[in-house]
């Protein structure tokens, strides 16, 4: 998978993506991650990428020519289109579903908004889909491009080793993980919960299976009416 992502700040991207698992799938070739300046595809003197807002108001507005010349440079580059992504606070709420549709793209635009927004025509024209991270407000589209790289590339096949966590735990689908322990057995005051040390696997999975429901029923009551498949093994 290539990933490309359009920003102003390409260089913020320069050290998150040389780490663990996400440089080994580079490392080993299943990923592919191109920082992009959005200001290379500006033409005037001063590399100006935002503008004025129609209609006033505050704030400045992203212009639509050095995005879309960015984007079309991309598709000038491979045969296989790219599914072009803009992150932005009016987007679908980014989750394990979306992280696992994308996995599936062979190419994908990152596009990366600052100021007020991006002139809407590349909402509507040039981009497939946008997507929020959450509902908070942040200064750019950069931290949600991070963010969907790393929930992405553990996605992408070969990635990640038999053993690591994405196939495991079936049965504990759409809840939070139960509480993990290791040595020492007691540490300051607390112990490690008897059921753990008692070498029982059905005992421990019983004690799992509950220490998980209580947690999310208290926590996260949301999670246990979602739909079957909104499940990351499922
Ligand atoms: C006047 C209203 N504006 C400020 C509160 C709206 C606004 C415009 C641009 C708010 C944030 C931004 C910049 N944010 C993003 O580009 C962004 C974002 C976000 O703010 N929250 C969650 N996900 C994302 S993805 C991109």
């Amino acid at each position: 998978m290539k990933i490309e992502i359009i920003t102003i700040f390409p260089d913020l991207f320069t050290e998150v993506f040389r780490f663990g698992m996400i440089q080994q799938a580079q490392q080993k070739g299943l990923l592919e991650i191109e920082a992009i300046n959005l200001r290379d595809f500006t033409t005037d003197r001063h590399r100006t990428v935002d503008d004025r807002p129609f209609g006033g108001g505050v704030g400045m507005v992203m212009k639509p020519e050095p995005l879309f010349a960015a984007v079309e440079s991309c598709m000038g580059d491979n045969s296989s289109p790219p599914h072009v992504v803009l992150l932005s606070p009016q987007g679908q709420l980014f989750d394990q579903n979306k992280a696992k549709e994308l996995s599936l793209m062979t190419r994908l635009i990152l596009i990366c908004g600052r100021y007020e927004g991006v002139d809407q025509r590349v909402a509507d024209h040039l981009v497939d889909e946008e997507i929020s991270l959450g509902d908070y407000v942040l200064s750019g589209g950069e931290f949600g491009a991070a963010v969907i790289v790393d929930a992405v590339s553990r996605l992408i096949p070969g990635v990640l080793g038999r053993g690591d966590s994405v196939l495991q735990d079936s049965f504990m689908d759409g809840m939070l993980d139960y509480p993990h322990y290791t040595r020492p057995a007691q540490f300051r005051d607390w112990k490690v919960p008897e059921s753990l040390l008692s070498g029982n696997h059905r005992e421990i999975e019983r004690w799992r299976e509950e220490q998980s429901l209580k947690l999310t029923k208290r926590r996260r009551p949301d999670l246990l009416h979602v739909k079957e498949n909104d499940n990351e093994s499922s």
